[in-house]
């Protein structure tokens, strides 16, 4: 027999070897010996399982494998999960929820792959993490509505979240929908909840061009007159909620796009260029208690209109009349980049404030290019949760705040009315299971 056959008559002895093996679904490691011209190379694929202390929810893999040297290997860390490339030293994957995992490493040998499977049982300190557990040092908010109080958002906010934000009943045209009568009840009735639930309650917003009555819009009285209506308003709902609600948005969204000025609400034409100080100063007087906002979007990557925030907040804090800034982050999962986000952080922590994310969504169809969330989007979602969760976990512990979700369940995200296509930014599936996005956030955090 000439060598090369005996070479291909020996792999196909080892083929058929390590195909039994394979199909005996053994947990143990497995040895293969390749023949080539080089001689025979033993090959051993095997790995390390360890289940971190400081996190029930976290593994880590080492391969242990000899023999591979210049073969590729990718992990799955569960039954015909994604691929993940085995580079250099150990890996770590958290996992979201408890159960049993099958880990896989499959090693690209010449003859065909080689996997070894290894189960892992995670037990988590709970069903699945909760992200007020995982955040430390800082509250995790969601968007609610009066009427999603109960059932499986009952049970989503109790277990994950421990803040709350009105997602609008807490705005002037709700609240102030009839000229000389408030009617607080559905803000009464978030906030009550919350009281109940120990959470805290972020107030969001008391002045904002977007949320004015009608009747206020049309007020015939004098410039005067509406500047006393606007501090009874702020006075009012302030005092109602004093050692209930223990931050509030005072003004929201001040600044035009495109000019970077004031917008020219009607708050600036009936009080002047300096109504955001006179509205601070109302709220500031009202409960001094309370932690007051800035809060807009678009200041990650919008470096001028960045400028003219912090502008707007540097006379407030001459003032002492602000204690936080609010970005938010209505975000898609290819945009801002990492730095951009970073940098509102920077001049936020440099000048000594709080810093809140608010509204955090991340769109996957931005481009609509999809007409179903899918894996590989799901997955890019979840990177920049994490990525957001990390640069907010940076920050130092005296100007951390809140990270508030803008909403539950993709159905009831804001986000597909308002771009007139579909989308999926937000962070638990219709069945109110936590999407992958969930677990970029736990990723994040820890
Ligand atoms: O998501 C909110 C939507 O349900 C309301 O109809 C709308 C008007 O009250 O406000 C949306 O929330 C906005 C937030 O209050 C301020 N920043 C932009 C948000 C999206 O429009």
């Amino acid at each position: 027999m000439k060598i090369k056959s005996l070479i291909k008559y020996f792999r196909l002895i080892l083929l058929l070897l390590f195909s039994f093996m394979l199909s005996c679904g053994g947990d143990d490691d497995i040895n293969v010996v390749i023949v080539d011209d080089e001689g025979e190379i033993p090959i051993s694929v095997d790995f390390d399982i360890t289940v971190s202390e400081t996190n029930t929810f976290e593994i880590s893999v080492n391969n242990t494998s000899t023999g591979i040297t210049g073969l590729n290997s990718y992990w799955q860390f569960t039954e015909n999960g994604e691929s993940v490339p085995d580079g250099a030293g150990p890996e770590r994957h958290v996992y979201s929820v408890s159960g049993d995992y099958l880990v896989t490493l499959t090693v690209e040998a010449p003859d065909g792959d080689i996997a070894v499977s290894k189960t892992v049982i995670i037990v988590g300190d709970d069903d699945s993490p909760a992200l007020k557990n995982a955040a430390k040092g800082f509250s995790v908010g969601m968007a609610v509505r009066s009427d999603r109080l109960t059932g499986s958002h009952n049970a989503v906010l109790v277990r994950e979240f421990n803040s709350l934000t009105a997602e609008f009943e807490m705005k002037m045209d709700q609240i102030y929908k009839t000229e000389g009568s408030l009617d607080f009840t559905a803000s009464d009735a978030i906030v009550d909840y919350g009281v109940a639930n120990n959470m805290d309650i972020h107030g969001h917003t008391l002045v904002w061009h977007n949320s004015i009555p009608v009747w206020m819009n049309n007020f015939s009285g004098t410039d005067e007159e509406f500047e006393t209506l606007v501090k009874d308003y702020i006075t009012t709902v302030m005092q109602r909620y004093a050692g209930k609600v223990r931050s509030w948005d005072v003004v929201n969204e001040a600044i035009e796009d495109g000019t970077n000025n004031l917008r020219n609400s009607i708050f600036r034409i009936r009080m002047g260029a300096n109504y955001i100080e006179k509205c601070y100063q109302y709220a500031r007087d009202a409960d001094p208690n309370a932690i007051l906002f800035y809060n807009d979007y678009n200041v990650t990557f919008d470096s001028g209109k960045q400028a003219a925030m912090f502008a707007i907040v540097d006379d407030l804090k001459s003032k002492n009349l602000i204690d936080g800034v609010g970005a938010q982050m209505h975000i898609s999962y290819n945009f801002p980049r990492r730095a951009q986000i970073q940098s509102v952080v920077d001049g936020t922590v440099s000048r000594g404030l709080k810093m809140h994310f608010a509204e955090l969504d991340i769109r996957v169809n931005p481009n609509n290019d999809i007409t179903s969330l899918t894996e590989q989007r799901a997955i890019a979602q979840q990177n920049k949760a994490k990525e957001v969760a990390e640069i907010y976990n940076a920050i130092p512990d005296e100007n951390k705040f809140a990270l508030t979700l803008w909403g539950m369940r993709d159905s009831e995200s804001w986000l597909p009315a308002f771009w007139g296509q579909p989308d999926w930014g937000l962070f638990y599936n219709d069945d109110f299971t936590p999407k992958k996005a969930h677990t970029g956030l736990i990723e994040g955090f820890r």
